[in-house]
């Protein structure tokens, strides 16, 4: 690396002295006026990773479902996988190193790694539509540049994620294009439901909530290749309204309410998306104006339905998990394990503890209640469902069945959740099984939740075991919890400290709204 160019360079994205930032659960994110050096240095460290792994790096800048104001950056791995946590490590000591102490942390990371300075180095960067995005991303670029990057422009992040790993593969998992990506969704997406008989207007339309983000823009463009099999009535697409504000996937679940700006008559099928688009909640109203909610867990369950039903008329034995954080609905869990008889795994908040997770098994669904999700298959299972494909002495529904899993696949985007993808496979189970939002909602009831944010002096002292459900310090709270929670039927309550916020999150849930609120700790609905 000429190390002269660094420390030049570097001298046009001056660090703050004395600022420090983690890398947090989704890389960096704060105020995007104190991002430039963060961006520059993540820039270099993307560099070092790709001539590493020897493979294309992806660095997106976004801040998801956080105000317009704030901003972030996460990198991503040849997979299209989260960056390892020892990398992670590296991220926040790189991005901590005072102006004069970047270049001895640099080498210093060099050297650690045994890195190969005269490899070739690749990195894709993306971006989000923040007014803030544009200069951050050059300064991205600025960190990679001198040693060979590559810039896609405005990208949601399950499509950077996408992209890197087709690059990575060859071209295995799809075409290293933005125009590839929308063929391989829309080609399976119309594989599915071309057979399904008599698919009524009302069945091809939804609408969509923006969250005059990315993802309006995104999904625009690829809704052309759908052929008019699914039509999009999109509202929030970035043309007046601020990004995330009053709308979105996160104000909808936190607020569980619907977005401003979109006009619903009363059983129409709605989503939404993130400001980046990597998560989706779905929703309707009932004749009674009565807000419904499908979120993560609902989801999950209506995918690991069809999935496990599917395996059964295939004839393929494969083991099938759905992984959940705590977050998760009491009444999902019971239903899949009770009802469904499906493995359920308690992870960690955050996409990569569940995706590692998820892993595990031939088939692994994870969804967070908040809507980031997708399905792994693993190659065991993606080649059992190719070779039953092809195999001539099954019989036409096992075949069947093998043929819409080997389009289910193709449909999915395994490497991180997509606003875009669990659209599609949502709308294509939909319309396979014939099923009404209202019907997939009454698969089970959600217990009544509540979630709000406090606070405190230093988040730090808490800490949390068990997949975060209880606390092992300060001491006496978890006592003090489940005082409160024996109180009530089915009850459940767990404090963490966010990992993106300078907050501690409370959530509640309980059989009933009364339970809910019940005693002299009142949650206040909706707030957060
Ligand atoms: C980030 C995570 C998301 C998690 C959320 C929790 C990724 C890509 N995103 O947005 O999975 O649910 O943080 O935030 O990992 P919290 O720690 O503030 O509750
Ligand atoms: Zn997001």
């Amino acid at each position: 690396m000429p190390f002269e160019e660094v420390t030049q360079k570097s001298a046009h994205h001056p660090k703050p002295v004395g600022l420090v930032l983690q890398y947090g659960t989704a890389g960096f994110r704060t105020c995007a006026k104190k991002l430039d050096h963060i961006m520059f240095r993540m820039g270099l460290l993307a560099t070092l990773r790709s001539k590493k792994t020897k493979a294309t790096i992806g660095v997106m800048v976004t801040a998801s479902h956080n105000p317009e104001e704030d901003n972030g950056v996460k990198l991503v791995d040849p997979m299209g996988e989260m960056v390892t946590p020892a990398w992670e490590g590296y991220a926040t000591e790189l991005a901590n190193a005072e102006q004069e102490g970047l270049l001895p942390t640099l080498k210093d990371l060099i050297e650690r790694e045994a890195i190969d300075m005269a490899q070739e180095a690749n990195v894709f960067v993306g971006k989000d539509t923040r007014c803030s995005s544009e200069s951050l991303s050059k300064a991205v670029m600025d960190g990679v540049c001198a040693l060979g990057g590559h810039y896609n422009g405005l990208v949601t992040t399950p499509q950077l994620h996408y992209l890197v790993c087709c690059q990575n593969t060859q071209g295995r998992y799809g075409e290293a294009t933005i125009k590839g990506y929308y063929q391989k969704l829309s080609q399976a997406f119309i594989q599915l439901t071309k057979n399904v008989p008599n698919r009524t207007d009302d069945q091809k339309t939804l609408l969509v909530d923006g969250a005059n983000g990315i993802g309006a823009l995104k999904v625009s463009e690829m809704e052309t290749y759908l052929k008019k099999e699914l039509q999009l009535s999109l509202f929030n697409d970035g043309s007046s309204g601020k990004l995330n504000h009053l709308c979105g996937a996160d104000f909808v679940k936190v607020q569980q309410r619907a977005p401003k700006g979109v006009e619903i008559s009363a059983g129409e099928r709605c989503c939404s998306y993130d400001g980046d688009a990597d998560r989706i909640v779905y929703y309707y109203t009932d004749s009674a104006s009565r807000f419904h909610l499908l979120d993560g867990d609902k989801i999950a369950t209506l995918i690991s339905t069809y999935l496990k039903d599917l395996l059964t008329q295939a004839g393929l034995d494969l083991q099938i998990a759905v992984v959940q954080t705590a977050y998760a609905n009491g009444s999902s869990t019971r239903y899949l394990e009770d009802v469904m008889k499906v493995i359920v795994r308690c992870t960690k908040t955050g996409v990569k503890h569940l995706h590692h997770a998820a892993q595990e098994f031939d088939i692994g669904i994870y969804f967070e209640a908040n809507g980031h999700g997708t399905v792994l298959f693993s190659k065991l299972a993606e080649e059992k469902i190719q070779q039953l494909a092809r195999d001539s002495n099954a019989n036409d529904e096992r075949k069947r069945a093998a043929f819409t899993l080997h389009n289910t696949i193709n449909l999915i985007n395994q490497t991180v959740g997509d606003a875009m993808s669990d659209m599609l496979l949502i709308e294509a189970v939909l319309a396979i099984r014939g099923m009404t939002v209202q019907q997939w909602d009454a698969i089970y009831t959600d217990l009544p939740n509540r979630q709000l944010k406090v606070k405190v002096a230093d988040r730090r002292v808490i800490d949390t075991t068990d997949a975060e459900r209880r606390t092992v310090r300060p001491e006496g709270l978890q006592e003090a919890i489940d005082l409160l929670v024996k109180k009530y039927r089915r009850a459940r309550s767990f404090v963490r400290p966010s990992g993106t916020e300078d907050v501690v999150r409370v959530y509640a849930e309980a059989d009933t709204q009364v339970g809910l609120r019940g005693g002299e700790h009142n949650l206040p609905c909706g707030e957060t």
